[in-house]
């Protein structure tokens, strides 16, 4: 039987009835057999997971989250003083990045201090990176119910065999995720991310650009690589803020290539940006509905959350929609003072190409050295 199968099986016979995830590209096929045997609830955060599960916890229900390594981080106040200080249970799949045939450096410092980490909130833990060590899931995720713990499942790349490459758009059905998003924002997608910041190139040329993780990094270097880029490689979700740090201490004009799930993911930033308010900052944010990096599972911008109104909401002023070349054309020649929000309406899909071919350290102190010019 298949890994993924026997983990569904696992927590389908120890009465798990509520799945919450935030996606890894690595655990593709488990995530897309989760909404298929429980009910599901696509997060925004991995934090956010953990109060949910909380909540489900208390209303009698069995909660397990799916998450990231690096989501792991994300959750650690919650865990500690929602989870454990109320004792409720809660078992955590965790895609185990940074250990095994890692392609992302960013990845390694949390893959690296995950079990230490975990060992020091005293939270068990279960390295897995063979299919037959998963015999033992089940066991360990009725200790959990009846003991009122949380533990991790550590899940090795290793575990997936030679199957998880090239797995990429597996959860996609790109009409109805367009028709989705053509519900909410009465606007239709022409382009891809890649096509629209194609059209966006000529206008970052001599600014400091902050670039959201995953594709947009590989296809803003392929497109128009300047020392200026600073490319962000992890730490989803915090491009936005990158960016208003550095806006707010340098007079050079500042652009943030952001995504729908990462805006999603520390939304608050944009209440930060409104409140203080840099004139040299725009954020260029391509909404595709998805998290295309990690294999199009839809985000809440799919049909429920208008980013440009959300930008609105927290108080920025100088916001625009955009779904063509030329409305983006447009927008970006006019653009005044910022703070700016230019709401970029997306196709999903990514353009296949390499990683950026720069260590963290180069990247850093090209930026460094623009700024300080
Ligand atoms: C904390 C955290 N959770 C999950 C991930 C895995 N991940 C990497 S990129 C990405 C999707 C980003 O989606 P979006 O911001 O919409 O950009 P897109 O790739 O669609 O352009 C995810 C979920 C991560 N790197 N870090």
């Amino acid at each position: 039987m298949k890994p993924e199968r026997v983990i569904v099986d696992s927590f389908k016979r120890k009465g798990v009835n509520l799945m919450v995830s935030l996606p890894c590209e690595r655990v593709q096929r488990l995530l897309a057999e989760i909404p298929r045997h429980f009910r599901h609830v696509p997060l925004s955060r991995e934090e956010e997971g953990v109060g949910i599960c909380a909540g489900a916890s208390l209303a009698g229900a069995r909660a397990g989250m799916l998450i990231q390594s690096s989501g792991v981080g994300n959750t650690i106040n919650a865990l500690c003083s929602l989870t454990k200080f109320y004792q409720l249970p809660l078992p955590i799949l965790v895609s185990w990045r940074g250990v095994y045939d890692e392609r992302i450096a960013a990845q390694i410092p949390m893959g690296k201090y995950l079990p230490k980490l975990l060992d020091a909130l005293e939270i068990g833990r279960t390295e897995l990176a063979d299919p037959r060590e998963l015999s033992a899931v089940e066991d360990i995720l009725g200790k959990v119910f009846e003991e009122n713990t949380v533990h991790a499942f550590l899940l090795n790349p290793k575990l997936w065999g030679e199957n998880m490459r090239g797995m990429e758009n597996i959860v996609v059905e790109r009409k109805e995720l367009e028709e989705q998003q053509h519900k909410v924002l009465r606007i239709r997608p022409h382009f891809t991310r890649f096509q629209l910041m194609e059209a966006a190139v000529p206008y970052l040329e001599g600014k400091a650009v902050v670039c959201n993780l995953g594709y947009p990094c590989k296809e803003l270097y392929h497109l128009k690589h300047q020392k200026s880029n600073f490319y962000m490689l992890g730490s989803m979700g915090m491009a936005s803020a990158v960016g208003l740090g550095i806006a707010l201490n340098t007079q050079k004009e500042v652009v943030v290539v952001e995504g729908d799930g990462s805006i999603l993911m520390n939304p608050s930033t944009l209440a930060t940006t409104a409140l203080t308010a840099p004139r040299n900052l725009t954020l260029l944010v391509f909404d595709n509905g998805v998290y295309g990096s990690t294999g199009n599972q839809p985000t809440a911008a799919n049909g429920y959350a208008d980013l440009e109104l959300v930008a609105r909401g927290f108080g920025i002023k100088n916001t625009y929609k955009v779904a063509t070349k030329d409305q983006l054309h447009r927008v970006l020649e006019e653009l005044g003072e910022g703070p700016n929000f230019i709401h970029a309406v997306a196709k999903p899909g990514n353009v296949e190409l390499p990683n950026v071919p720069l260590s963290s350290r180069e990247i850093k102190e090209n930026v460094v050295e623009f700024l300080k010019s």
